[in-house]
């Protein structure tokens, strides 16, 4: 059994993503990031960082995996299932270097653009500056890369599209828009069309609705 405690957020989105690329069965459950439910007690003994997403496998060996941080999550997925990873070599190796973009990256950036702009009570306009341009700045590489590549790390559909894909989808919270990246509007229409990224997204904003 998969358990998976996430919200309709950027990062918890990839983690139901690939489980419906992968085709296993999971159960989601909602952790209100809105009302501060990921700073509970009960939650914080789940992830010690009181973040989503958290993945709990357990029938992953003898005991039960507890698995947070996103693109670990990811990876551990592709593993486990023989997709959406390439088994070696440089297509292994451009996944992995996407994912540590997005995690170190573009993720940031865009999380940080979007809590300067909507989550602080006193606007504070050199950090708005700075993160929005940072995340401008990552988006325009992004872009640069998919001019080249039909999918972020090649030819193939992959864990990395997945890790990207998450802020894309939540890209108004930062500031950011795609009028001036044609390929990653493209390849945005391309992932948001596939149907079990339709089905996540579905799964995930019912939770909000709980
Ligand atoms: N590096 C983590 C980031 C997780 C993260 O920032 N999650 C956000 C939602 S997208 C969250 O839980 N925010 C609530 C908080 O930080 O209190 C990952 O990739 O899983």
């Amino acid at each position: 059994m998969i358990d998976v405690y996430a919200f309709a957020t950027p990062n918890s989105i990839k983690v139901p993503i690939a489980l419906e690329e992968l085709g296993l069965d999971y159960v989601l459950h909602a952790v209100n990031v809105r009302k501060g439910e990921q700073k509970s007690a009960g939650f914080i003994a789940l992830n010690a960082n009181g973040k989503v997403p958290v993945l709990v496998d357990s029938q992953a060996s003898s005991e039960t995996l507890v698995l947070t941080e996103s693109s670990a999550i990811l990876i551990y997925l592709a593993e486990k299932s023989g997709k959406l990873l390439p088994a070696e070599g440089p297509e292994r190796a451009r996944v992995f270097e996407q994912l540590f973009f997005h995690a170190s990256g573009l993720g940031p950036a865009f999380g940080q653009s979007g809590f300067f702009r909507h989550q602080v009570s006193e606007p504070q306009p050199l950090a708005i500056q700075r993160f929005l341009s940072e995340a401008v700045r990552t988006l325009n590489v992004l872009d640069n890369t998919l001019a080249e590549r039909p999918f972020v790390a090649g030819d193939d559909f992959s864990i990395a599209d997945i890790a990207h894909f998450g802020w894309l989808w939540r890209r108004e919270f930062a500031g950011v828009t795609l009028e001036d990246t044609p390929h990653v509007a493209r390849w945005f229409e391309e992932i948001s069309a596939r149907p079990a990224v339709q089905r996540a997204i579905e799964k995930v904003n019912s939770l909000a609705s709980q």
